[in-house]
């Protein structure tokens, strides 16, 4: 019979919760060293953190698919703050066996990211996602991801997104924190929706950003292989190296659907309403162009 994950708890580091196991470890993320070299890459869960993550590496690595498949996502592009019981898994054991220039990910809002990123003065690629896409993508998530805390039913799970009792605290706070550093500090803000609109537009972005020239056939076909469709297949970007035991593909896939819009098959009218009024007080001092709808 097979042994299923334990579903984790949250505790809290300056008063975001996040998984109890990164809490316990959290000494490991704040002596992190980064290295000028190093791309960070941000995102509140569930955001595109996978897609830009894939994207990213084409681009460094000249659109060759033969060097994006060295490895698994998580090995190629190690996640900062996510230690696990299994070691192979945790992000800083990776990168210490890394040399620099490293792409890390993270989902830290922007006053926990070391601080060893700033003075080192990294570049910093950041994705939001429309809340209410994000919030249905995470909810699919955490019913698979055996390892995050029990969703329960979806109403109490928007209930406690808007209030920022998921892992990682408050969406608002996360997408602002980082908007209004960006002109600061070396951060490129991008939304999944422009990436899904026009993804070769998007691409040249990016590349432009890390200092990579790519060409227009280059960029078509990171586009390409960067597609819904071609990363389900790509063992090496869809994540079907992690046990089923920890991501319960039953519940759901971890690339579920990649679409904007898909909020409406989730959001009752009344939820929907309730949530454009709490959206518009939380966004009211900071407003930035999310789409709903592409
Ligand atoms: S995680 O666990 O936070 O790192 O997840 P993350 O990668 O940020 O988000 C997963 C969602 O992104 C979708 N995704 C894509 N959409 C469009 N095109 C491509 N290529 C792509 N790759 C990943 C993925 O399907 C999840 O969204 P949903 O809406 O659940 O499908």
């Amino acid at each position: 019979m097979k042994e299923w994950a334990t579903r984790g708890s949250l505790k809290e580091v300056q008063g975001i919760p996040l998984l109890e196991s990164i809490v316990t470890h959290w000494k490991r993320v704040e002596t992190f060293r980064a290295f000028p070299e190093d791309l960070l890459i941000a995102t509140y869960p569930k955001a595109g953190t996978t897609w830009i993550q894939e994207i990213v590496d084409l681009i460094l690595n000249r659109g060759d698919a033969g060097r994006a498949r060295r490895a698994p996502t998580h090995v190629r592009m190690p996640f900062l703050e996510m230690t696990t019981p299994n070691p192979t898994l945790s992000g800083i054991t990776h990168l210490e066996q890394m040399e620099p220039p490293r792409v890390i990910k993270t989902h830290l809002p922007i006053q926990l990211i070391p601080n060893t990123f700033w003075e080192a003065r990294c570049k910093v690629i950041y994705v939001a996602r429309n809340p209410k896409d994000n919030v249905v993508s995470y909810f699919h998530f955490d019913q698979m991801n055996l390892v995050q805390p029990e969703p329960g039913p979806w109403s109490q799970y928007l209930d406690k997104f808007m209030r920022g009792q998921l892992g990682w605290g408050s969406w608002y706070d996360h997408v602002q924190g980082f908007w209004r550093e960006k002109e600061k500090k070396q951060i490129l803000y991008l939304f999944y929706e422009d990436i899904k609109e026009n993804p070769e537009r998007e691409i040249h972005r990016i590349a432009d950003f890390v200092g990579q020239q790519v060409s227009e056939e280059i960029c078509s076909n990171i586009a390409q292989m960067t597609t819904f469709a071609a990363m389900r297949e790509n063992p090496m970007a869809n994540y079907s190296c992690i046990p089923d035991t920890i991501f319960n593909r039953q519940a759901s896939e971890f690339l579920r659907k990649g679409e904007v819009g898909d909020w409406q098959n989730h959001f009752s009218p009344e939820e929907n309403a309730t949530f454009g009024e709490h959206y518009s007080k939380m966004m009211a001092d900071c407003s930035i162009p999310f789409r709903f709808l592409i």
